[in-house]
């Protein structure tokens, strides 16, 4: 019965309904329907990306994907439906209406549309509809609060400077649309490509029978990975939108940080301290109170009057220098920057090509436009005023964008394009002009950069940290799970403020964490302004000591890590990975009380404690371990207690791992004993590690300049082989020495040439 007089005050709604015609061209399947199109593209026999569109944007443009689709897409045409295979994926396209699936070879639903609503628009803001299967899980989403499996969550993405972040807050300052899906023993992933505010739910409604991903505005564009195992799709998902370079060797070291050493007599005399204390570090850090009112590119001349005898000096030691950046430019007259980025039309603007302006540190503020190529270009090139005295690494903030009350108006527009259409790549523009430049103006040494906020692919070009956090127990686990799901959407390097951002630790709190940052892909000591001092040694000798101990425990590591960093370099699998990875249907992996644990690097099982716990139970999985602190042998495939004493966190080595090890030094710059110390730990049946070194300083590797061997251990014979050396560099170490744990023996094996075999029993 219709209800006359009744006025329908609904938001529209659209469906793309049913197929009407079917083409192809470019390398993509076109399916018109009643109010949209759908276009799909293979990029390998694993990934299939669909669009489906109301207004298709013919350039096409990704700030994330790096690789092109493949040529011509066979498909089989029914009545009723079209399907594409692969080999190892199947996506059958049901007509009336219009709904996705995909199969695996077998097959088997890996994931498909939800039949009753599939993909919807409300106004301009579309939402993709999903199945959702009884046992799946999902993973990923890059630097999101909550648990390691997000079922039961929902997220927003939208760049956000998130000032005292909670365990719960969301969203914070980095977007990565990227999840893995498990079910049925199954594998999927799911990369929705669009920079305006999203949205995902997985299975946090009470319909327990979808999920499901949208955003405000743009297509439903997404890549599907097919790949079974959660290390192939990582692998695909970092083939797609690209790895890290090699980083510079020093930016592995120890890193020191705080807003602010405010002159540069605080900052050597900092670095100073360290050498006479004899605690290892590499990086001295400048934050915002190094530049004359706050203005990029600038000294301040009374508090840093030689930045260039500085840095000299901090060379001398050992130390290389890190400064901040923020994108806002000071409105003012005979600034370099403002001057030229206003002659030149660098900024953003409102509607009216009036220039936007934000306040922010320096006060009110333009914004470059780093969407266009020559404003990262002009960005890139005022870097000189940093490289010049000799920075070498360059921290980018503020870049969700930033500004003061936060909100920016959504009129704000970077040339075609409106700020909400494009927020969530700002940071990775910024990052990119940053990189470029810097390496532009570096000439051949690799820059180190850092940025806060970032969008799927900024593992091309920078390191990230998760923003402000705070110093409590619970930031200090909810920072391991930040790390280990960025290691899921294919951001190796990455760190968290060591010690806490906002707040003063206690010093337990602080030994413990600086115990976790050993194991840290990025090992950053930071602290807010007004908190207390954060060094080594602000917290009495006792924990000096400890603190000490575990740094020259960093350095004794980064052959193994530098290592790690280079499998992540060709793979694009993480350095410090969740056990989901390999471990994706174990549910104790996903229980709370185990899923801060993770490998950092193949070999070493970390569980993090907190700082009261002084024993904890920890999930071993199947096989033997021992503890990296005792050598005590523990048998896995269950729970353990293990002590947790602030001296020696409870951290796993795999039975038959080799870990390739050095001796103490005080930063990456002193050139060590030459003593490359293979240590391998007793296991069962072979094991190898690809041992890899160059320069870690400029780019020769890329021309062949390194030194690698596969070194192999089996166990029936006691026999360590080394492979032929591959590359052309001479290592750094002229004797290799052979460290056996578990093995009953107690002597060590010094060569002094290169080795090829060594017996251990
Ligand atoms: O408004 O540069 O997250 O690491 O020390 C705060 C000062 C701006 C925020 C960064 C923090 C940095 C601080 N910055």
């Amino acid at each position: 019965m219709a209800l006359a007089g009744v006025v329908c005050t609904m938001m529209d709604t659209t469906v793309p309904g049913n197929v009407h015609k079917i083409s192809q061209q470019h390398n993509a399947l076109t399916i018109t329907t009643q109010h949209a199109e759908a276009r799909v593209w293979i990029y390998s026999p694993t990934i299939i990306r669909v669009n489906v569109s109301r207004h298709f944007d013919a350039q096409d443009h990704s700030f994330a994907v790096i690789q092109p689709p493949q040529g011509n897409i066979r498909y089989d045409d029914s009545p009723d439906e079209l399907s594409i295979h692969t080999g190892e994926l199947e996506l059958r396209i049901s007509k009336s209406p219009l709904r996705f699936n995909f199969y695996n070879a077998d097959g088997i639903l890996l994931s498909g549309d939800d039949e009753r609503f599939g993909t919807m628009w409300q106004g301009e803001k579309f939402t993709n509809y999903r199945k959702l299967f009884k046992d799946e899980r999902f993973i990923g989403l890059g630097e999101k609060t909550g648990n390691l499996d997000r079922r039961g969550s929902n997220y927003v993405n939208w760049n956000t400077d998130a000032v005292d972040y909670t365990p719960k807050s969301d969203p914070l300052y980095k977007t990565f649309p990227f999840y893995i899906g498990l079910h049925s023993g199954l594998t999927y992933g799911l990369f929705l490509d669009n920079t305006h505010r999203s949205f995902f739910d997985f299975g946090a409604s009470t319909d327990h029978s979808m999920h499901w991903l949208g955003a405000d505005g743009g297509d439903l564009n997404y890549y599907f990975f097919g790949a079974q195992g959660v290390a192939n799709i990582i692998q695909d998902q970092t083939w797609l939108t690209g790895r890290m370079e090699m980083p510079p060797l020093w930016s592995l070291g120890y890193q020191q940080c705080r807003w602010s050493y405010m002159s540069a007599k605080e900052v050597l005399e900092v670095a100073r301290n360290f050498r006479k204390l004899k605690i290892p570090a590499d990086a001295m850090y400048c934050d915002i109170d190094y530049m004359d009112g706050f203005k990029i590119f600038t000294w301040n001349n009374e508090t840093f009057p030689e930045p260039k005898a500085m840095i000299d000096e901090l060379t001398a030691m050992g130390f290389k220098l890190v400064t901040i950046v923020d994108p806002g430019i000071k409105i003012e007259d005979g600034y370099k920057q403002y001057d030229e980025g206003v002659k030149k039309g660098y900024f953003a603007t409102y509607p009216d090509g009036e220039l936007y302006i934000g306040e922010v540190w320096p006060g009110r503020c333009h914004f470059p436009d780093f969407y266009k190529a020559e404003v990262r270009d002009w960005w890139g090139k005022s870097f000189d005023a940093l490289t010049e005295p000799g920075v070498a690494g360059f921290w980018n903030d503020m870049n969700e964008p930033a500004a003061w009350g936060q909100n920016i108006p959504g009129i704000m527009r970077f040339g075609d394009k409106y700020m909400p259409e494009v927020r969530n790549a700002y940071g990775n523009e910024m990052s990119r002009g940053t990189y470029e430049g810097t390496k532009a103006l570096l000439k051949g040494k690799r820059p180190f950069v850092l940025t806060r906020a970032a969008y799927t692919g900024i593992q091309r070009y920078s390191a990230v940290w998760t923003g402000d956090n705070t110093a409590t127990d619970a930031h200090l686990l909810l920072g391991c799970r930040l790390v280990n799901s960025l290691g899921i959407v294919g951001v190796s390097y990455v760190g968290v403020d060591i010690g806490g951002f906002s707040g003063n630790p206690t010093p337990e709190l602080m030994v413990r964490w600086n115990s976790l940052g050993v194991y840290t892909p990025m090992f950053r000591n930071h602290a807010m302004a007004a908190t207390v001092m954060r060094e080594p040694w602000a917290w009495g000798k006792q924990n000096e000591k400890i603190i000490k101990k575990d740094i020259e425990q960093r350095y004794k590591l980064l052959p193994y890590i530098y290592s790690s960093f280079y499998r992540s370099h060709q793979t694009g699998l993480p350095v410090a990975r969740t056990l989901a990875i390999d471990l994706p249907f174990d549910e104790l992996v996903y229980d709370e009380a185990y899923q801060n644990q993770f490998f950092f690097g193949d070999n070493i099982l970390v569980a993090p404690a907190d700082s009261h716990q002084r024993e904890i139970d920890v999930y071993l999985p199947a096989g033997d371990w021992y503890r990296f602190g005792t050598d005590e042998k523990i048998t896995g495939g269950d729970v353990i207690s293990a002590d947790a004493p602030l001296t020696d966190l409870p951290v796993f080595i795999r039975a038959g791992a080799i870990i390739p090890m050095q001796s103490i030094v005080q930063s990456t710059a002193e050139q060590g004993d030459g003593i490359l110390q293979i240590h391998v730990w007793n296991g069962e049946g072979s094991t190898d590690f690809v041992y890899y070194e160059d320069d870690g300083d400029t780019y020769a590797y890329e021309q062949g300049a390194y030194y690698k061997r596969t070194i192999s251990f089996n166990a029936e014979t006691g026999n360590i082989t080394f492979s032929a050396v591959e590359g052309t560099f001479t290592s750094r170490f002229d004797r290799i020495m052979i460290v056996s744990h578990g093995f009953g023996k107690t002597e060590d094996w010094i060569c002094y040439n290169e080795p090829t075999e060594f017996t251990v029993r």
